[in-house]
């Protein structure tokens, strides 16, 4: 029995993933630029705190823009970061629980990791305090920490007095499911308020009430999973000021046997006092509906995204229409795929205003109900724009009240903007997404949102999407691929200052600050910049550099260049004649090799979407070269396999993106015939030519080390993780299993060891004056990779 289930749920299993296949094609996309940990460090453009031996809580991270100070919380501690440098100058406060409380925990059955107190909840309570929660050991506690400055010192103190009990402000167990937002005083909070986790609500608290759903009510909340919530206005009114909760539940079945899960978004008045006599401390007008991400596949079966990940409230000029963007997951164990969804305000507000959801029996499809609404409408809150007449929920009749407890679901779901994800990953085995927030840029040629997408290793994507309104379609530009931690580590929260234009990004290994861009290491000609299509940046007619929107420098305003939703360099920087120019400046190099030995011509683009094309210039004329058995083209440059004297010749590297030509490279290979070699070593023997230790290293280097920067790349670029694992492989491809059998190679057939080292000392500043404006460090880092002495 028990084994044909397990194969019934094999099938179903696989009966999803050939749905999800079915439904379209596995889709991700990829990025132009890939910077690594170590690259962003060395460009100063990040700094990480690193807690200091404290598992941070980077769920509760709080910006202070006031008193510039980034908060987090953390396990029995709490930091108050510089917004400057995350890494300098922190505070901290000790918060831990007693020997009492620990020992009292450990006789409820829990693990002595999870008696501690972790931070939950961390709100701006007013302007000189942060209203603080822990879980206490499984014994929530809550206080105040007072923040700000006392002359030139920063405040950051515990208020020891203010220690209240933590319950229904804060779960028991560090890994619930919690979310909260203050606003005007009044703290609403979506948690878990038990010991056990069975009563999962959705909670307002001030001074001197407290309102929540139902108890035990599985129509108003099933199994709940707390995501995100905001207050957002509806109109110019302050009464009728909305709270939106977005969680994901499970739907029930006639049974009341669970299903699968759903992304809801729910929503009460911020002025919802209650009921009179029913629904006393409960919500007069809590009410739901779907939040729906999915793509139209074949035969009309959608591919659902139903597990929401994450939400982003991306606040406007118009407090009213924020836009809103979610991070979705499917719900499948087998395939995860992953898309974010925009919605706007008025489409959920129709969802709210359209009709409610009705089903005459539990095991009955829902219906849009179609009998009488009472006045005033279920969900409406007290205020003057709706007619008037209460002053306060609780004066709202009790027949209003018990529809509102009896409907609390909406029959029309929110579909998102162009009824599609706006960007998608469905290819199976890529990374996980954890995060998302955005940027709204202006750019000249419209505004751009740059979504900013957090990983389960440690990755940010710099992501836009352009919507074309003619072929309806979506394309995403994956800007920038950021390594943002050292070790892979779950990104827990993106946090975007566009006042500094910093993200600070948290993680339980550390929190970290990023400039969301860096418009130099595009290059400085107007075609890099105009290829890179990022918002931030243009050409100013030097460089690329950023980009800021007419009239707000308006005394250096030159003329910009940049083209966003194309990126077409022919066009734009046209008539600047910068291929010729390129042509000009791109670098040359002198590599030598032996006959029938085998030999690299290196070129890597700075952009990954930049196609290679490789040509041969012979006798004036210029071929391109075709990859056979004996000649392959790598990621890492033109291989030959074994070298033909009629190999020789000038060999030009271009990259094509977007329909731009550009010139990286222009390598003069020279081939030299065995024999000739060895009676030019022997005739060289003792003396020392200088000439033969560069042949030595241009033979024994691939052409130049990996990844070395051609001219558009600044700063120089430090190699890939994985180019020291591709060089191993090259080597074992020529014939050389390890470093040390290449240097004693070295050694016995070209050089002795008092060249060796001339040698070294030489390639390194050839090295440091191609790459020009390289840092010191980063040459002594280079060094032993050249001379094999590590
Ligand atoms: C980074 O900052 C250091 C000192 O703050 C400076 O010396 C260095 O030149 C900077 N590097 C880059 C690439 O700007
Ligand atoms: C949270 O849950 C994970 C496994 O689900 C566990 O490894 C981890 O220790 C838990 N964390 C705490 C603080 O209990
Ligand atoms: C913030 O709240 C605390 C505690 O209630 C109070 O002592 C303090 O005066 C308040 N600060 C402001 C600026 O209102
Ligand atoms: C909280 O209490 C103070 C004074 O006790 C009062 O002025 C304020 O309006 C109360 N806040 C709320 C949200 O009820
Ligand atoms: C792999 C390979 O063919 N290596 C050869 C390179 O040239 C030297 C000198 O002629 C030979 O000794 C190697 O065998």
């Amino acid at each position: 029995m028990a084994g044909w289930i397990r194969s019934l749920n094999l099938l179903v299993m696989l009966l999803c993933f050939i749905l999800l296949g079915m439904a379209h094609t596995a889709h991700s996309i990829y990025p132009r630029i890939r910077l690594s940990h170590k690259e962003l460090w060395q460009m100063n453009r990040t700094w990480v705190f690193q807690g200091h031996g404290v598992p941070l809580q980077p769920q509760t991270m709080l910006l202070d823009e006031g008193h510039q100070r980034l908060y987090v919380g953390a396990k029995n501690a709490l930091f108050s970061l510089n917004l400057d440098r995350v890494s300098a100058h922190y505070r901290q406060i000790t918060w831990g629980s007693t020997e009492f409380q620990i020992e009292e925990c450990i006789m409820k059955g829990r693990e002595k990791p999870e008696c501690a107190n972790y931070i939950k909840v961390l709100q701006q309570y007013n302007q000189t305090h942060l209203l603080v929660c822990g879980t206490g050991a499984f014994n929530p506690i809550c206080a105040l920490v007072r923040v700000g400055h006392k002359g030139q010192e920063t405040m950051f103190a515990f208020d020891e007095e203010s220690v209240m009990s933590g319950k229904g402000r804060c779960p028991y167990d560090p890994n619930s499911s919690c979310m909260s937002t203050i606003c005007r005083g009044e703290l609403y909070i979506g948690l878990y308020t038990d010991y056990w986790e069975n009563d999962g609500a959705l909670c307002r608290l001030n001074n001197n009430t407290y309102t929540r759903t139902e108890r035990n009510d599985r129509q108003q909340l099933n199994e709940p999973k707390f995501v995100g919530s905001a207050v957002i206005p509806d109109n110019d009114d302050r009464h009728d000021d909305k709270v939106y909760f977005f969680f994901t539940e499970r739907e029930t079945d006639g049974e009341g046997v669970n299903r699968g899960v759903l992304t809801r978004i729910g929503r009460v008045c911020a002025n919802d006092q209650g009921g009179q006599r029913m629904l006393v401390n409960r919500w007069s007008s809590f009410l739901k509906t779907r939040l729906i991400c999915s793509v139209p596949g074949p035969n009309g079966i959608d591919t659902h995204f139903d597990d929401l990940e994450d939400v982003f409230v991306l606040t406007k000029k118009d407090e009213k229409n924020p836009e809103i963007f979610g991070l979705f997951s499917t719900t499948s164990t087998v395939f995860k795929g992953y898309a974010v969804c925009m919605y706007h305000m008025e489409d959920i507000r129709a969802g709210f205003n359209g009709p409610f959801a009705y089903r005459e029996r539990l095991e009955h499809h829902w219906t849009p109900y179609e009998g009488r609404v009472p006045y005033p409408r279920p969900g409406s809150c007290a205020s003057k724009v709706n007619g008037g007449g209460f002053s306060s929920s609780k004066e709202f009749p009790d027949e209003v009240l018990r529809f509102v407890r009896s409907h609390p679901v909406m029959y029309r779901p929110v579909l998102p903007r162009h009824h599609r994800p706006i960007l998608l990953q469905t290819e199976p085995g890529r990374r996980k997404l954890t995060q998302i927030a955005v940027d709204r840029v202006q750019a000249q040629d419209g505004h751009y949102h740059v979504l900013y997408i957090g990983t389960d290793d440690s990755v940010v994507l710099k992501v836009i999407t352009i919507y074309n309104k003619d072929t309806d379609t979506i394309e995403e530009v994956l800007l920038e691929e950021l390594q943002i931690f050292k070790v892979p580590a779950p990104i827990r929260e993106i946090i975007i200052s566009p006042k500094r234009q910093q993200l600070y990004v948290g993680s339980e290994v550390g929190v970290a600050q990023v400039r969301l861009h860096q418009c130099d290491l595009y290059g400085s000609a107007c075609a890099d910049c105009c290829l890179a299509r990022d918002p931030y940046c243009a050409w100013d007619g030097l460089t690329c550099s950023r980009y800021y929107p007419a009239g707000v420098y308006t005394k250096s305003r030159r003329f910009r260049r940049q083209d966003v939703r194309h990126g077409n360099a022919v066009q734009l920087c046209n008539g600047l004649s910068i291929d010729d120019e390129q042509w000009q400046r791109a670098e040359e190099r002198l590599i030598y090799s032996i006959e029938s030995n085998t030999t690299l011509l290196e070129c890597v683009p700075r952009s990954l979407q930049a196609k290679v094309l490789w040509f041969l210039e012979k006798e004036g004329e210029k071929h391109e070269v075709q990859s056979d058995e004996r000649v392959i083209m790598t990621s890492h440059g033109l291989l030959f396999l074994h070298v033909r004297s009629s190999d020789a010749g000038v060999y030009v590297c271009q990259t094509v993106e977007h329909g731009y030509v550009h010139t990286l490279l222009r390598i003069n290979l020279h081939v030299l015939q065995a024999e000739r070699l060895e009676s030019a070593m022997r005739k060289a023997n003792g003396e020392e030519q200088d000439g033969v230790s560069a042949q030595c290293h241009s033979i024994l280097v691939p052409a130049s080390a990996p990844s070395v920067s051609p001219r558009s790349l600044q700063p120089p670029s430090i190699p890939a993780p994985n180019s020291r694992l591709w060089y191993k492989e090259f080597l074992q491809l020529i014939g050389y299993g390890d470093a040390q059998k290449v240097e004693e190679y070295c050694e016995r057939v070209w050089c002795s060891d008092k060249k060796r080292k001339k040698t070294k000392r030489k390639y390194v500043s050839v090295g440091g004056e191609k790459r020009g404006k390289g840092r010191g460090e980063e040459n002594s880092h280079r060094a032993p990779r050249h001379t094999f002495d590590t």
